[in-house]
This record gives C-alpha cells, structure tokens and sequence, in this order.
C-alpha cells in the first residue's frame, strides 16, 4: 500500500483541531499537513497556510507534498454564513469544486466532505429523520452542502474519484471551540457552567437539536475513511446520530454537577435556523453499510465535559474537592 499523505483545510477549526492530532497519531508528524486561512495554531505537524480558493498554491502543495488524501474542513458555518451569502457561498461552494477538480487532476485517492443537519429544511420529517428526504434548507450553508452532497456523488459516479462524507450533527467538545454555527450554543453552555456559572442561552428551552461527542465524531470521520470502498453505498453523504436534546434538557443535566448554574433564554436570529432543521436522526444506513455506533450518550457525554472542563479551567475535579468549590 502507498504511504498516505494526509493534508486538511481548515484545521484551525473545531473538528480540523481534532481531527489534526488524531490523524497524526495514526499516520505520523510527517504525513499529516495542517492548512487554515489563518495563522498555525497547532502545536506540532506541518502546517501551511492556504487559502483554499487559490488554486495554483493548492495544487503546488498537493505536488510538492505527494497528498494522496484530502480531508476538507473549510468552511463558514451556518450563522456567520447568513451575514455575507455571497461570501459563503464562493468559500463553501466554490472551495469544494475547486478540491473535487483538483482531486481528480493529481489522483487523489481519497476526500472527505463534511455535510450537515443543516442540509434539513422545513420540508424535512422532524423525528428520526430519515436518509433520502425533501432537502430545502433555509441557509445558504445548508444550500452549499445539499450542493455540495450532489457534486461529491457526481465526482464519484462519474469520475470514480473515492469521495466520502458524514452530515454532522452539532459537535461538542472540551479541546476546541465551534464558531459562527447555530449549535454552539450546546459548547458555549459548558464553558460557562464551570467557569461563570451563569449562561444566556441564544435558543429557545424546547429547541431539539441532533449532537455527537466531538470523540465520537472523529471515530465516525476514520471509520468512514477506512471502510473499503465497497462498503461506501452513499456517495453524496451519510446521516450520523448520537443523541438529541434541548437547552432546558441540557441545562437540567448540566444541575446535576453544578447545582447553582443558573441559564436565562434570551433567543436571536438563530432560533430560526434551529427551528428549520429536524429533532433527530436516523442514522441506520451508517450503521449497516461502515458499522457505525458511537460511543457517548447525553448522560456520559456531559459528565465528561464538565471533569475535562474543570482540569482545564484548573478547578480540582476530585469529588470532595469540587463540593467546596461549587
Ligand atoms: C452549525 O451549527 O452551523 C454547525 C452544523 C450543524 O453544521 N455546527
């Protein structure tokens, strides 16, 4: 087998972070080359900086580096996204065509396209949402991904390129923060439980929204990887679940281990955006086809949050210790 050379865009961000270190550890320091818009923020690893649109520079490091994998995370999310569509639209929609054009020409042998709930729409079934359902986002994130979907398994249908994606539900996790999404809120609120000990929620209390465990959702992005290609029935993107809940439901929970977090709901434009995408996921097309499962559920997941928040944050996680403190 060829040595694979690993090279993400957009791993400043909060699953590049992550994901970064992660495919580090499995393919070494050398193989792995970290790309953002922005200034290197990681550690260790190669990094470049790239801005995805440039075509000429992209394809000068996918030579010069011998990249046989891309793992594509660039993008705005989907509420920054509403403040410029135009914007959004050239980095999001266009950045993936230049990858899928670029792929093909130097014989990538494998990408990996991020989707999202946010290809949901208000045509969409709400409850244990299916596969292959009405797609009518209301975002132009959500627009570029339904594209974005179509083109990948246009590019695999026609061209044979091994392209792979996952729709993301709302990730939570202690190691990096999300920024411009609509989910955010679900990290926003454990950081300020353990630190302030007060949160103002920028959704409503009833609003369901589908959520993974940030370790969860590195392991679906691998597996998905690895599995052979035969495996990989769905070309545009497969739904991937965990657990689903509310501001209220997660704020109750978060009670259990800090018992004076108070919350106030104070919901903006966002609360549109929540409201047009669906409570739950199906996901059983992943799990037959690549043997998905995950890991974390709501209750373990918050638990683990909170002790990795407060080792973080210095404050003592050892039980006697953490009832003087809170
Ligand atoms: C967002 O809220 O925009 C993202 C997503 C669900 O894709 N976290």
């Amino acid at each position: 087998m060829q040595k694979q050379k690993i090279l993400i865009t957009g791993s400043n961000g909060q699953i590049g972070t992550v994901l970064g270190n992660k495919l580090i550890d499995i393919y070494g320091l050398d193989n792995v080359i970290l790309t953002d818009i922005a200034e290197n923020n990681h550690k260790n690893g190669i990094f470049e900086k790239l801005d995805i649109l440039n075509i000429p520079h992209f394809k000068e490091l996918i030579k010069d580096y011998k990249i046989t994998q891309i793992f594509h995370l660039a993008s705005l999310l989907s509420a920054s996204g509403e403040r410029n569509p135009m914007r959004t639209w050239n980095i999001n929609f266009n950045g993936l065509l230049n990858i899928l054009d670029l792929s093909k020409a130097n014989n990538i042998e494998k990408l990996f396209f991020p989707s999202s709930i946010a290809v949901f729409g208000n045509t969409t079934p709400k409850e244990y949402t299916e596969q292959d359902v009405p797609l009518v986002p209301d975002t132009v994130y959500g627009i570029g991904k339904v594209a974005g979907e179509l083109w990948c398994n246009y590019y695999a249908k026609r061209y044979g390129l091994d392209v792979r994606s996952l729709r993301y539900p709302g990730i939570i996790s202690y190691e990096s923060m999300p920024g411009g999404g609509t989910t955010d809120y679900a990290v926003e609120i454990f950081h300020y439980a353990v630190k302030n000990k007060k949160y103002s929620c920028f959704l409503e209390k009833d609003t369901v929204l589908p959520m993974m465990y940030m370790e969860d959702a590195i392991n679906a992005t691998i597996q998905l990887m690895q599995a052979p290609s035969e495996n990989i029935k769905l070309r545009y993107s497969y739904n991937l679940g965990a657990f689903s809940f509310s501001p209220e439901e997660i704020y109750n929970e978060i009670l259990k281990h800090i018992p004076e977090f108070e919350i106030e709901y104070k919901p903006d434009f966002r609360q549109n955006i929540a409201d047009s995408w669906v409570k739950r996921i199906d996901d059983s097309r992943a799990r037959k086809d690549w043997g998905w499962k995950p890991k974390y559920n709501f209750e373990n997941m918050v638990e683990d949050m909170i002790l990795n928040l407060k080792k973080l944050y210095k404050i003592a996680s050892n039980k006697e210790q953490v009832g003087l403190i809170i």
